[in-house]
């Protein structure tokens, strides 16, 4: 179902990607309920491979070698602990999951598993779930997906060698529902189901129909898993995002690649062209989308996106694109939330895009230190900290509802527009001044700007904003500053 399963007033999901369980719970009740986000994206739970060439990379856990639950963030009852310790504070749990297909054909035969499972990739063994060949599309085909305009070679051949699963058996269904079913039961609140395009939607329909309603302990009887697909639709392929809409929310890649082109000013790109973001963009509705700046895949050139996708590594026009996205009415959003490697870009290629999250020595990943500044430490960025976009998450949550207003820009890169009479974005991306009244749309009153500071209490620690009984106000962003840009909301009023 499209419903994220939130909690009232609560708009935003973060991924925190390749975090520990016991760090998540902490996460959760440290940081993340007190500032009103509204769920986590998890990395996948369930047993993956355990890859050493290259060494333990992020990726080795989209090859899933059992539905055990035992993985490189933790084990089992660490999972169990931190699903019941964030929904008691209020935040739901998204898993992410494989269920399109197992490890990969070379993935060879041992114990190279991360609870220590046997399996044979040759012979598609995985004694754990079990499934054996029976049980793979090879009837179908055999090879690598090529013809991405082929849709039964995207959907019946194997993603870059992944053994893919025949999803139209009832037993490879009902094991999976059955996987679905379990972390349903431990309280999570819905699925990021990964690789979607690789699977029928008719097969997923009849996965979707056997998992059962959410824990009653924290959601409403009745209560369906919320439901969002990744599907990697920027037009031109056979496998369309459309065919998903009706079973659940779909990823819009379009909405990553286009906001960090108009924010590179790239392709002849201005801010004023925002004016119709979302479907007037050609996007798809607005019920349907999951939006984020960056995901775990295009953050680092795998997946889709391309070379416009903003990143914490350009951090000044990042925050500007999440402001954006946090700031505006389309689909439910996603902060992304990752962590530093060594990247080393030859012609445009990151050599090091495999590489896994913060690890000690034995490849176990790193706990996640807070600095006494509450950034984070040992390489982990911690984006969803970052004062602008934290703040704008809390905008979020107070504009929810209302529509966009007030519209205004100046034909280049200064746009400005309301929500309703609850918050107001003005955002200068030019190479000049900016010096303009507006109709902010907002009450009478002295208002803190969330992005240059926090108001505590009846003090501002950023810039303040005084708006007129007639709604206007004066507004001087200069284009050299380091967060070109300025909201205001109903809470922030001092
Ligand atoms: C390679 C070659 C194959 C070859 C094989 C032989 O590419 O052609 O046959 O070796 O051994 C990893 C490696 C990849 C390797 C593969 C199998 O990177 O080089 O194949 O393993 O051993 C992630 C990574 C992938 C990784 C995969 C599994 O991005 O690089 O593959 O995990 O570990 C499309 C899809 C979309 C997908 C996106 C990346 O439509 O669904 O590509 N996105 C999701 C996830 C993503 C994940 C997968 C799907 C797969 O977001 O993170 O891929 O679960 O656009
Ligand atoms: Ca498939």
């Amino acid at each position: 179902q499209h419903n994220p399963n939130t909690k009232p007033n609560r708009t935003s999901i973060v991924h925190l990607f390749e975090w520990r369980w016991a760090d998540i719970a902490e996460e959760c009740e440290r940081y993340l309920a007190p500032n009103g986000y509204g769920g986590v994206q998890i990395s996948p739970p369930s047993e993956s491979i355990v890859v050493t060439n290259p060494w333990h990379p992020w990726w080795q856990r989209y090859q899933p070698i059992s539905y055990n639950l035992c993985s490189r963030s933790g084990t089992e009852e660490e999972l169990k602990d931190m699903i019941t310790r964030c929904n008691k504070v209020g935040l739901s749990i998204y898993v992410d999951a494989v269920i399109n297909h197992m490890c990969g054909a070379s993935g060879g035969e041992g114990n190279h598993s991360s609870c220590g499972s046997y399996f044979n990739a040759n012979k598609e063994d995985f004694p754990s779930v079990p499934y054996s060949s029976w049980d793979f599309n090879d009837n179908k085909c055999r090879t690598d997906i090529e013809n991405y305009s082929d849709v039964f070679q995207v959907r019946d051949c194997r993603l870059v060698s992944l053994l893919d699963l025949a999803l139209e058996k009832d037993y490879v269904r009902g094991k999976v529902a059955e996987y679905m079913n379990k972390l349903i039961d431990m309280g999570v609140a819905g699925f990021r189901v990964d690789a979607c395009k690789h699977m029928w939607p008719g097969d997923l329909h009849n996965v979707y129909g056997r998992l059962k309603s959410l824990n009653t302990t924290w959601f409403l009887p009745g209560t369906k898993p919320f439901i969002y697909q990744e599907v990697i639709d920027l037009g031109g392929e056979s496998v369309k995002a459309s065919e998903y809409f009706e079973l659940g929310r779909v990823t819009e890649f379009k909405h990553s690649a286009k906001l960090g082109t108009v924010i590179r000013k790239w392709d002849k790109e201005k801010l004023s062209y925002l004016k119709s973001w979302g479907e007037g963009w050609g996007f798809m509705p607005s019920q349907k989308a999951m939006v984020f700046v960056d995901n775990h895949d295009n953050q680092r050139g795998h997946g889709a996106g391309g070379a416009s996708v903003l990143t914490f590594w350009d951090s000044r026009l990042y925050k500007i694109a999440s402001g954006l996205m946090l700031a505006h009415p389309y689909g439910v959003t996603i902060v992304m939330s990752s962590y530093r490697w060594d990247r080393h870009l030859v012609n445009g290629k990151d050599q090091n895009d495999w590489m896994g999250p913060p690890s000690n020595a034995n490849g176990s990943t790193k706990a996640v230190p807070i600095n006494p500044d509450s950034t984070c430490g040992d390489k982990w960025i911690c984006e969803h900290r970052w004062r602008q976009i934290r703040n704008m998450v809390i905008f979020r949550n107070v504009v929810n509802g209302q529509p966009l207003s007030n519209w205004w820009d100046n034909g280049n890169n200064q746009i400005a527009f309301s929500r309703g009479s609850k918050g107001f974005i003005v955002i200068n991306n030019d190479d000049c001044e900016l010096n303009v009244m507006l109709d902010t749309g907002l009450p009478v009153g002295t208002y803190c700007d969330v992005i240059s500071g926090d108001k505590s209490g009846d003090r501002c620690t950023g810039k303040r904003v005084s708006v007129g009984s007639d709604g206007r106000a004066t507004f001087h962003i200069s284009h050299t500053e380091e967060d070109p840009f300025i909201a205001l909301h109903a809470d922030s009023k001092l």
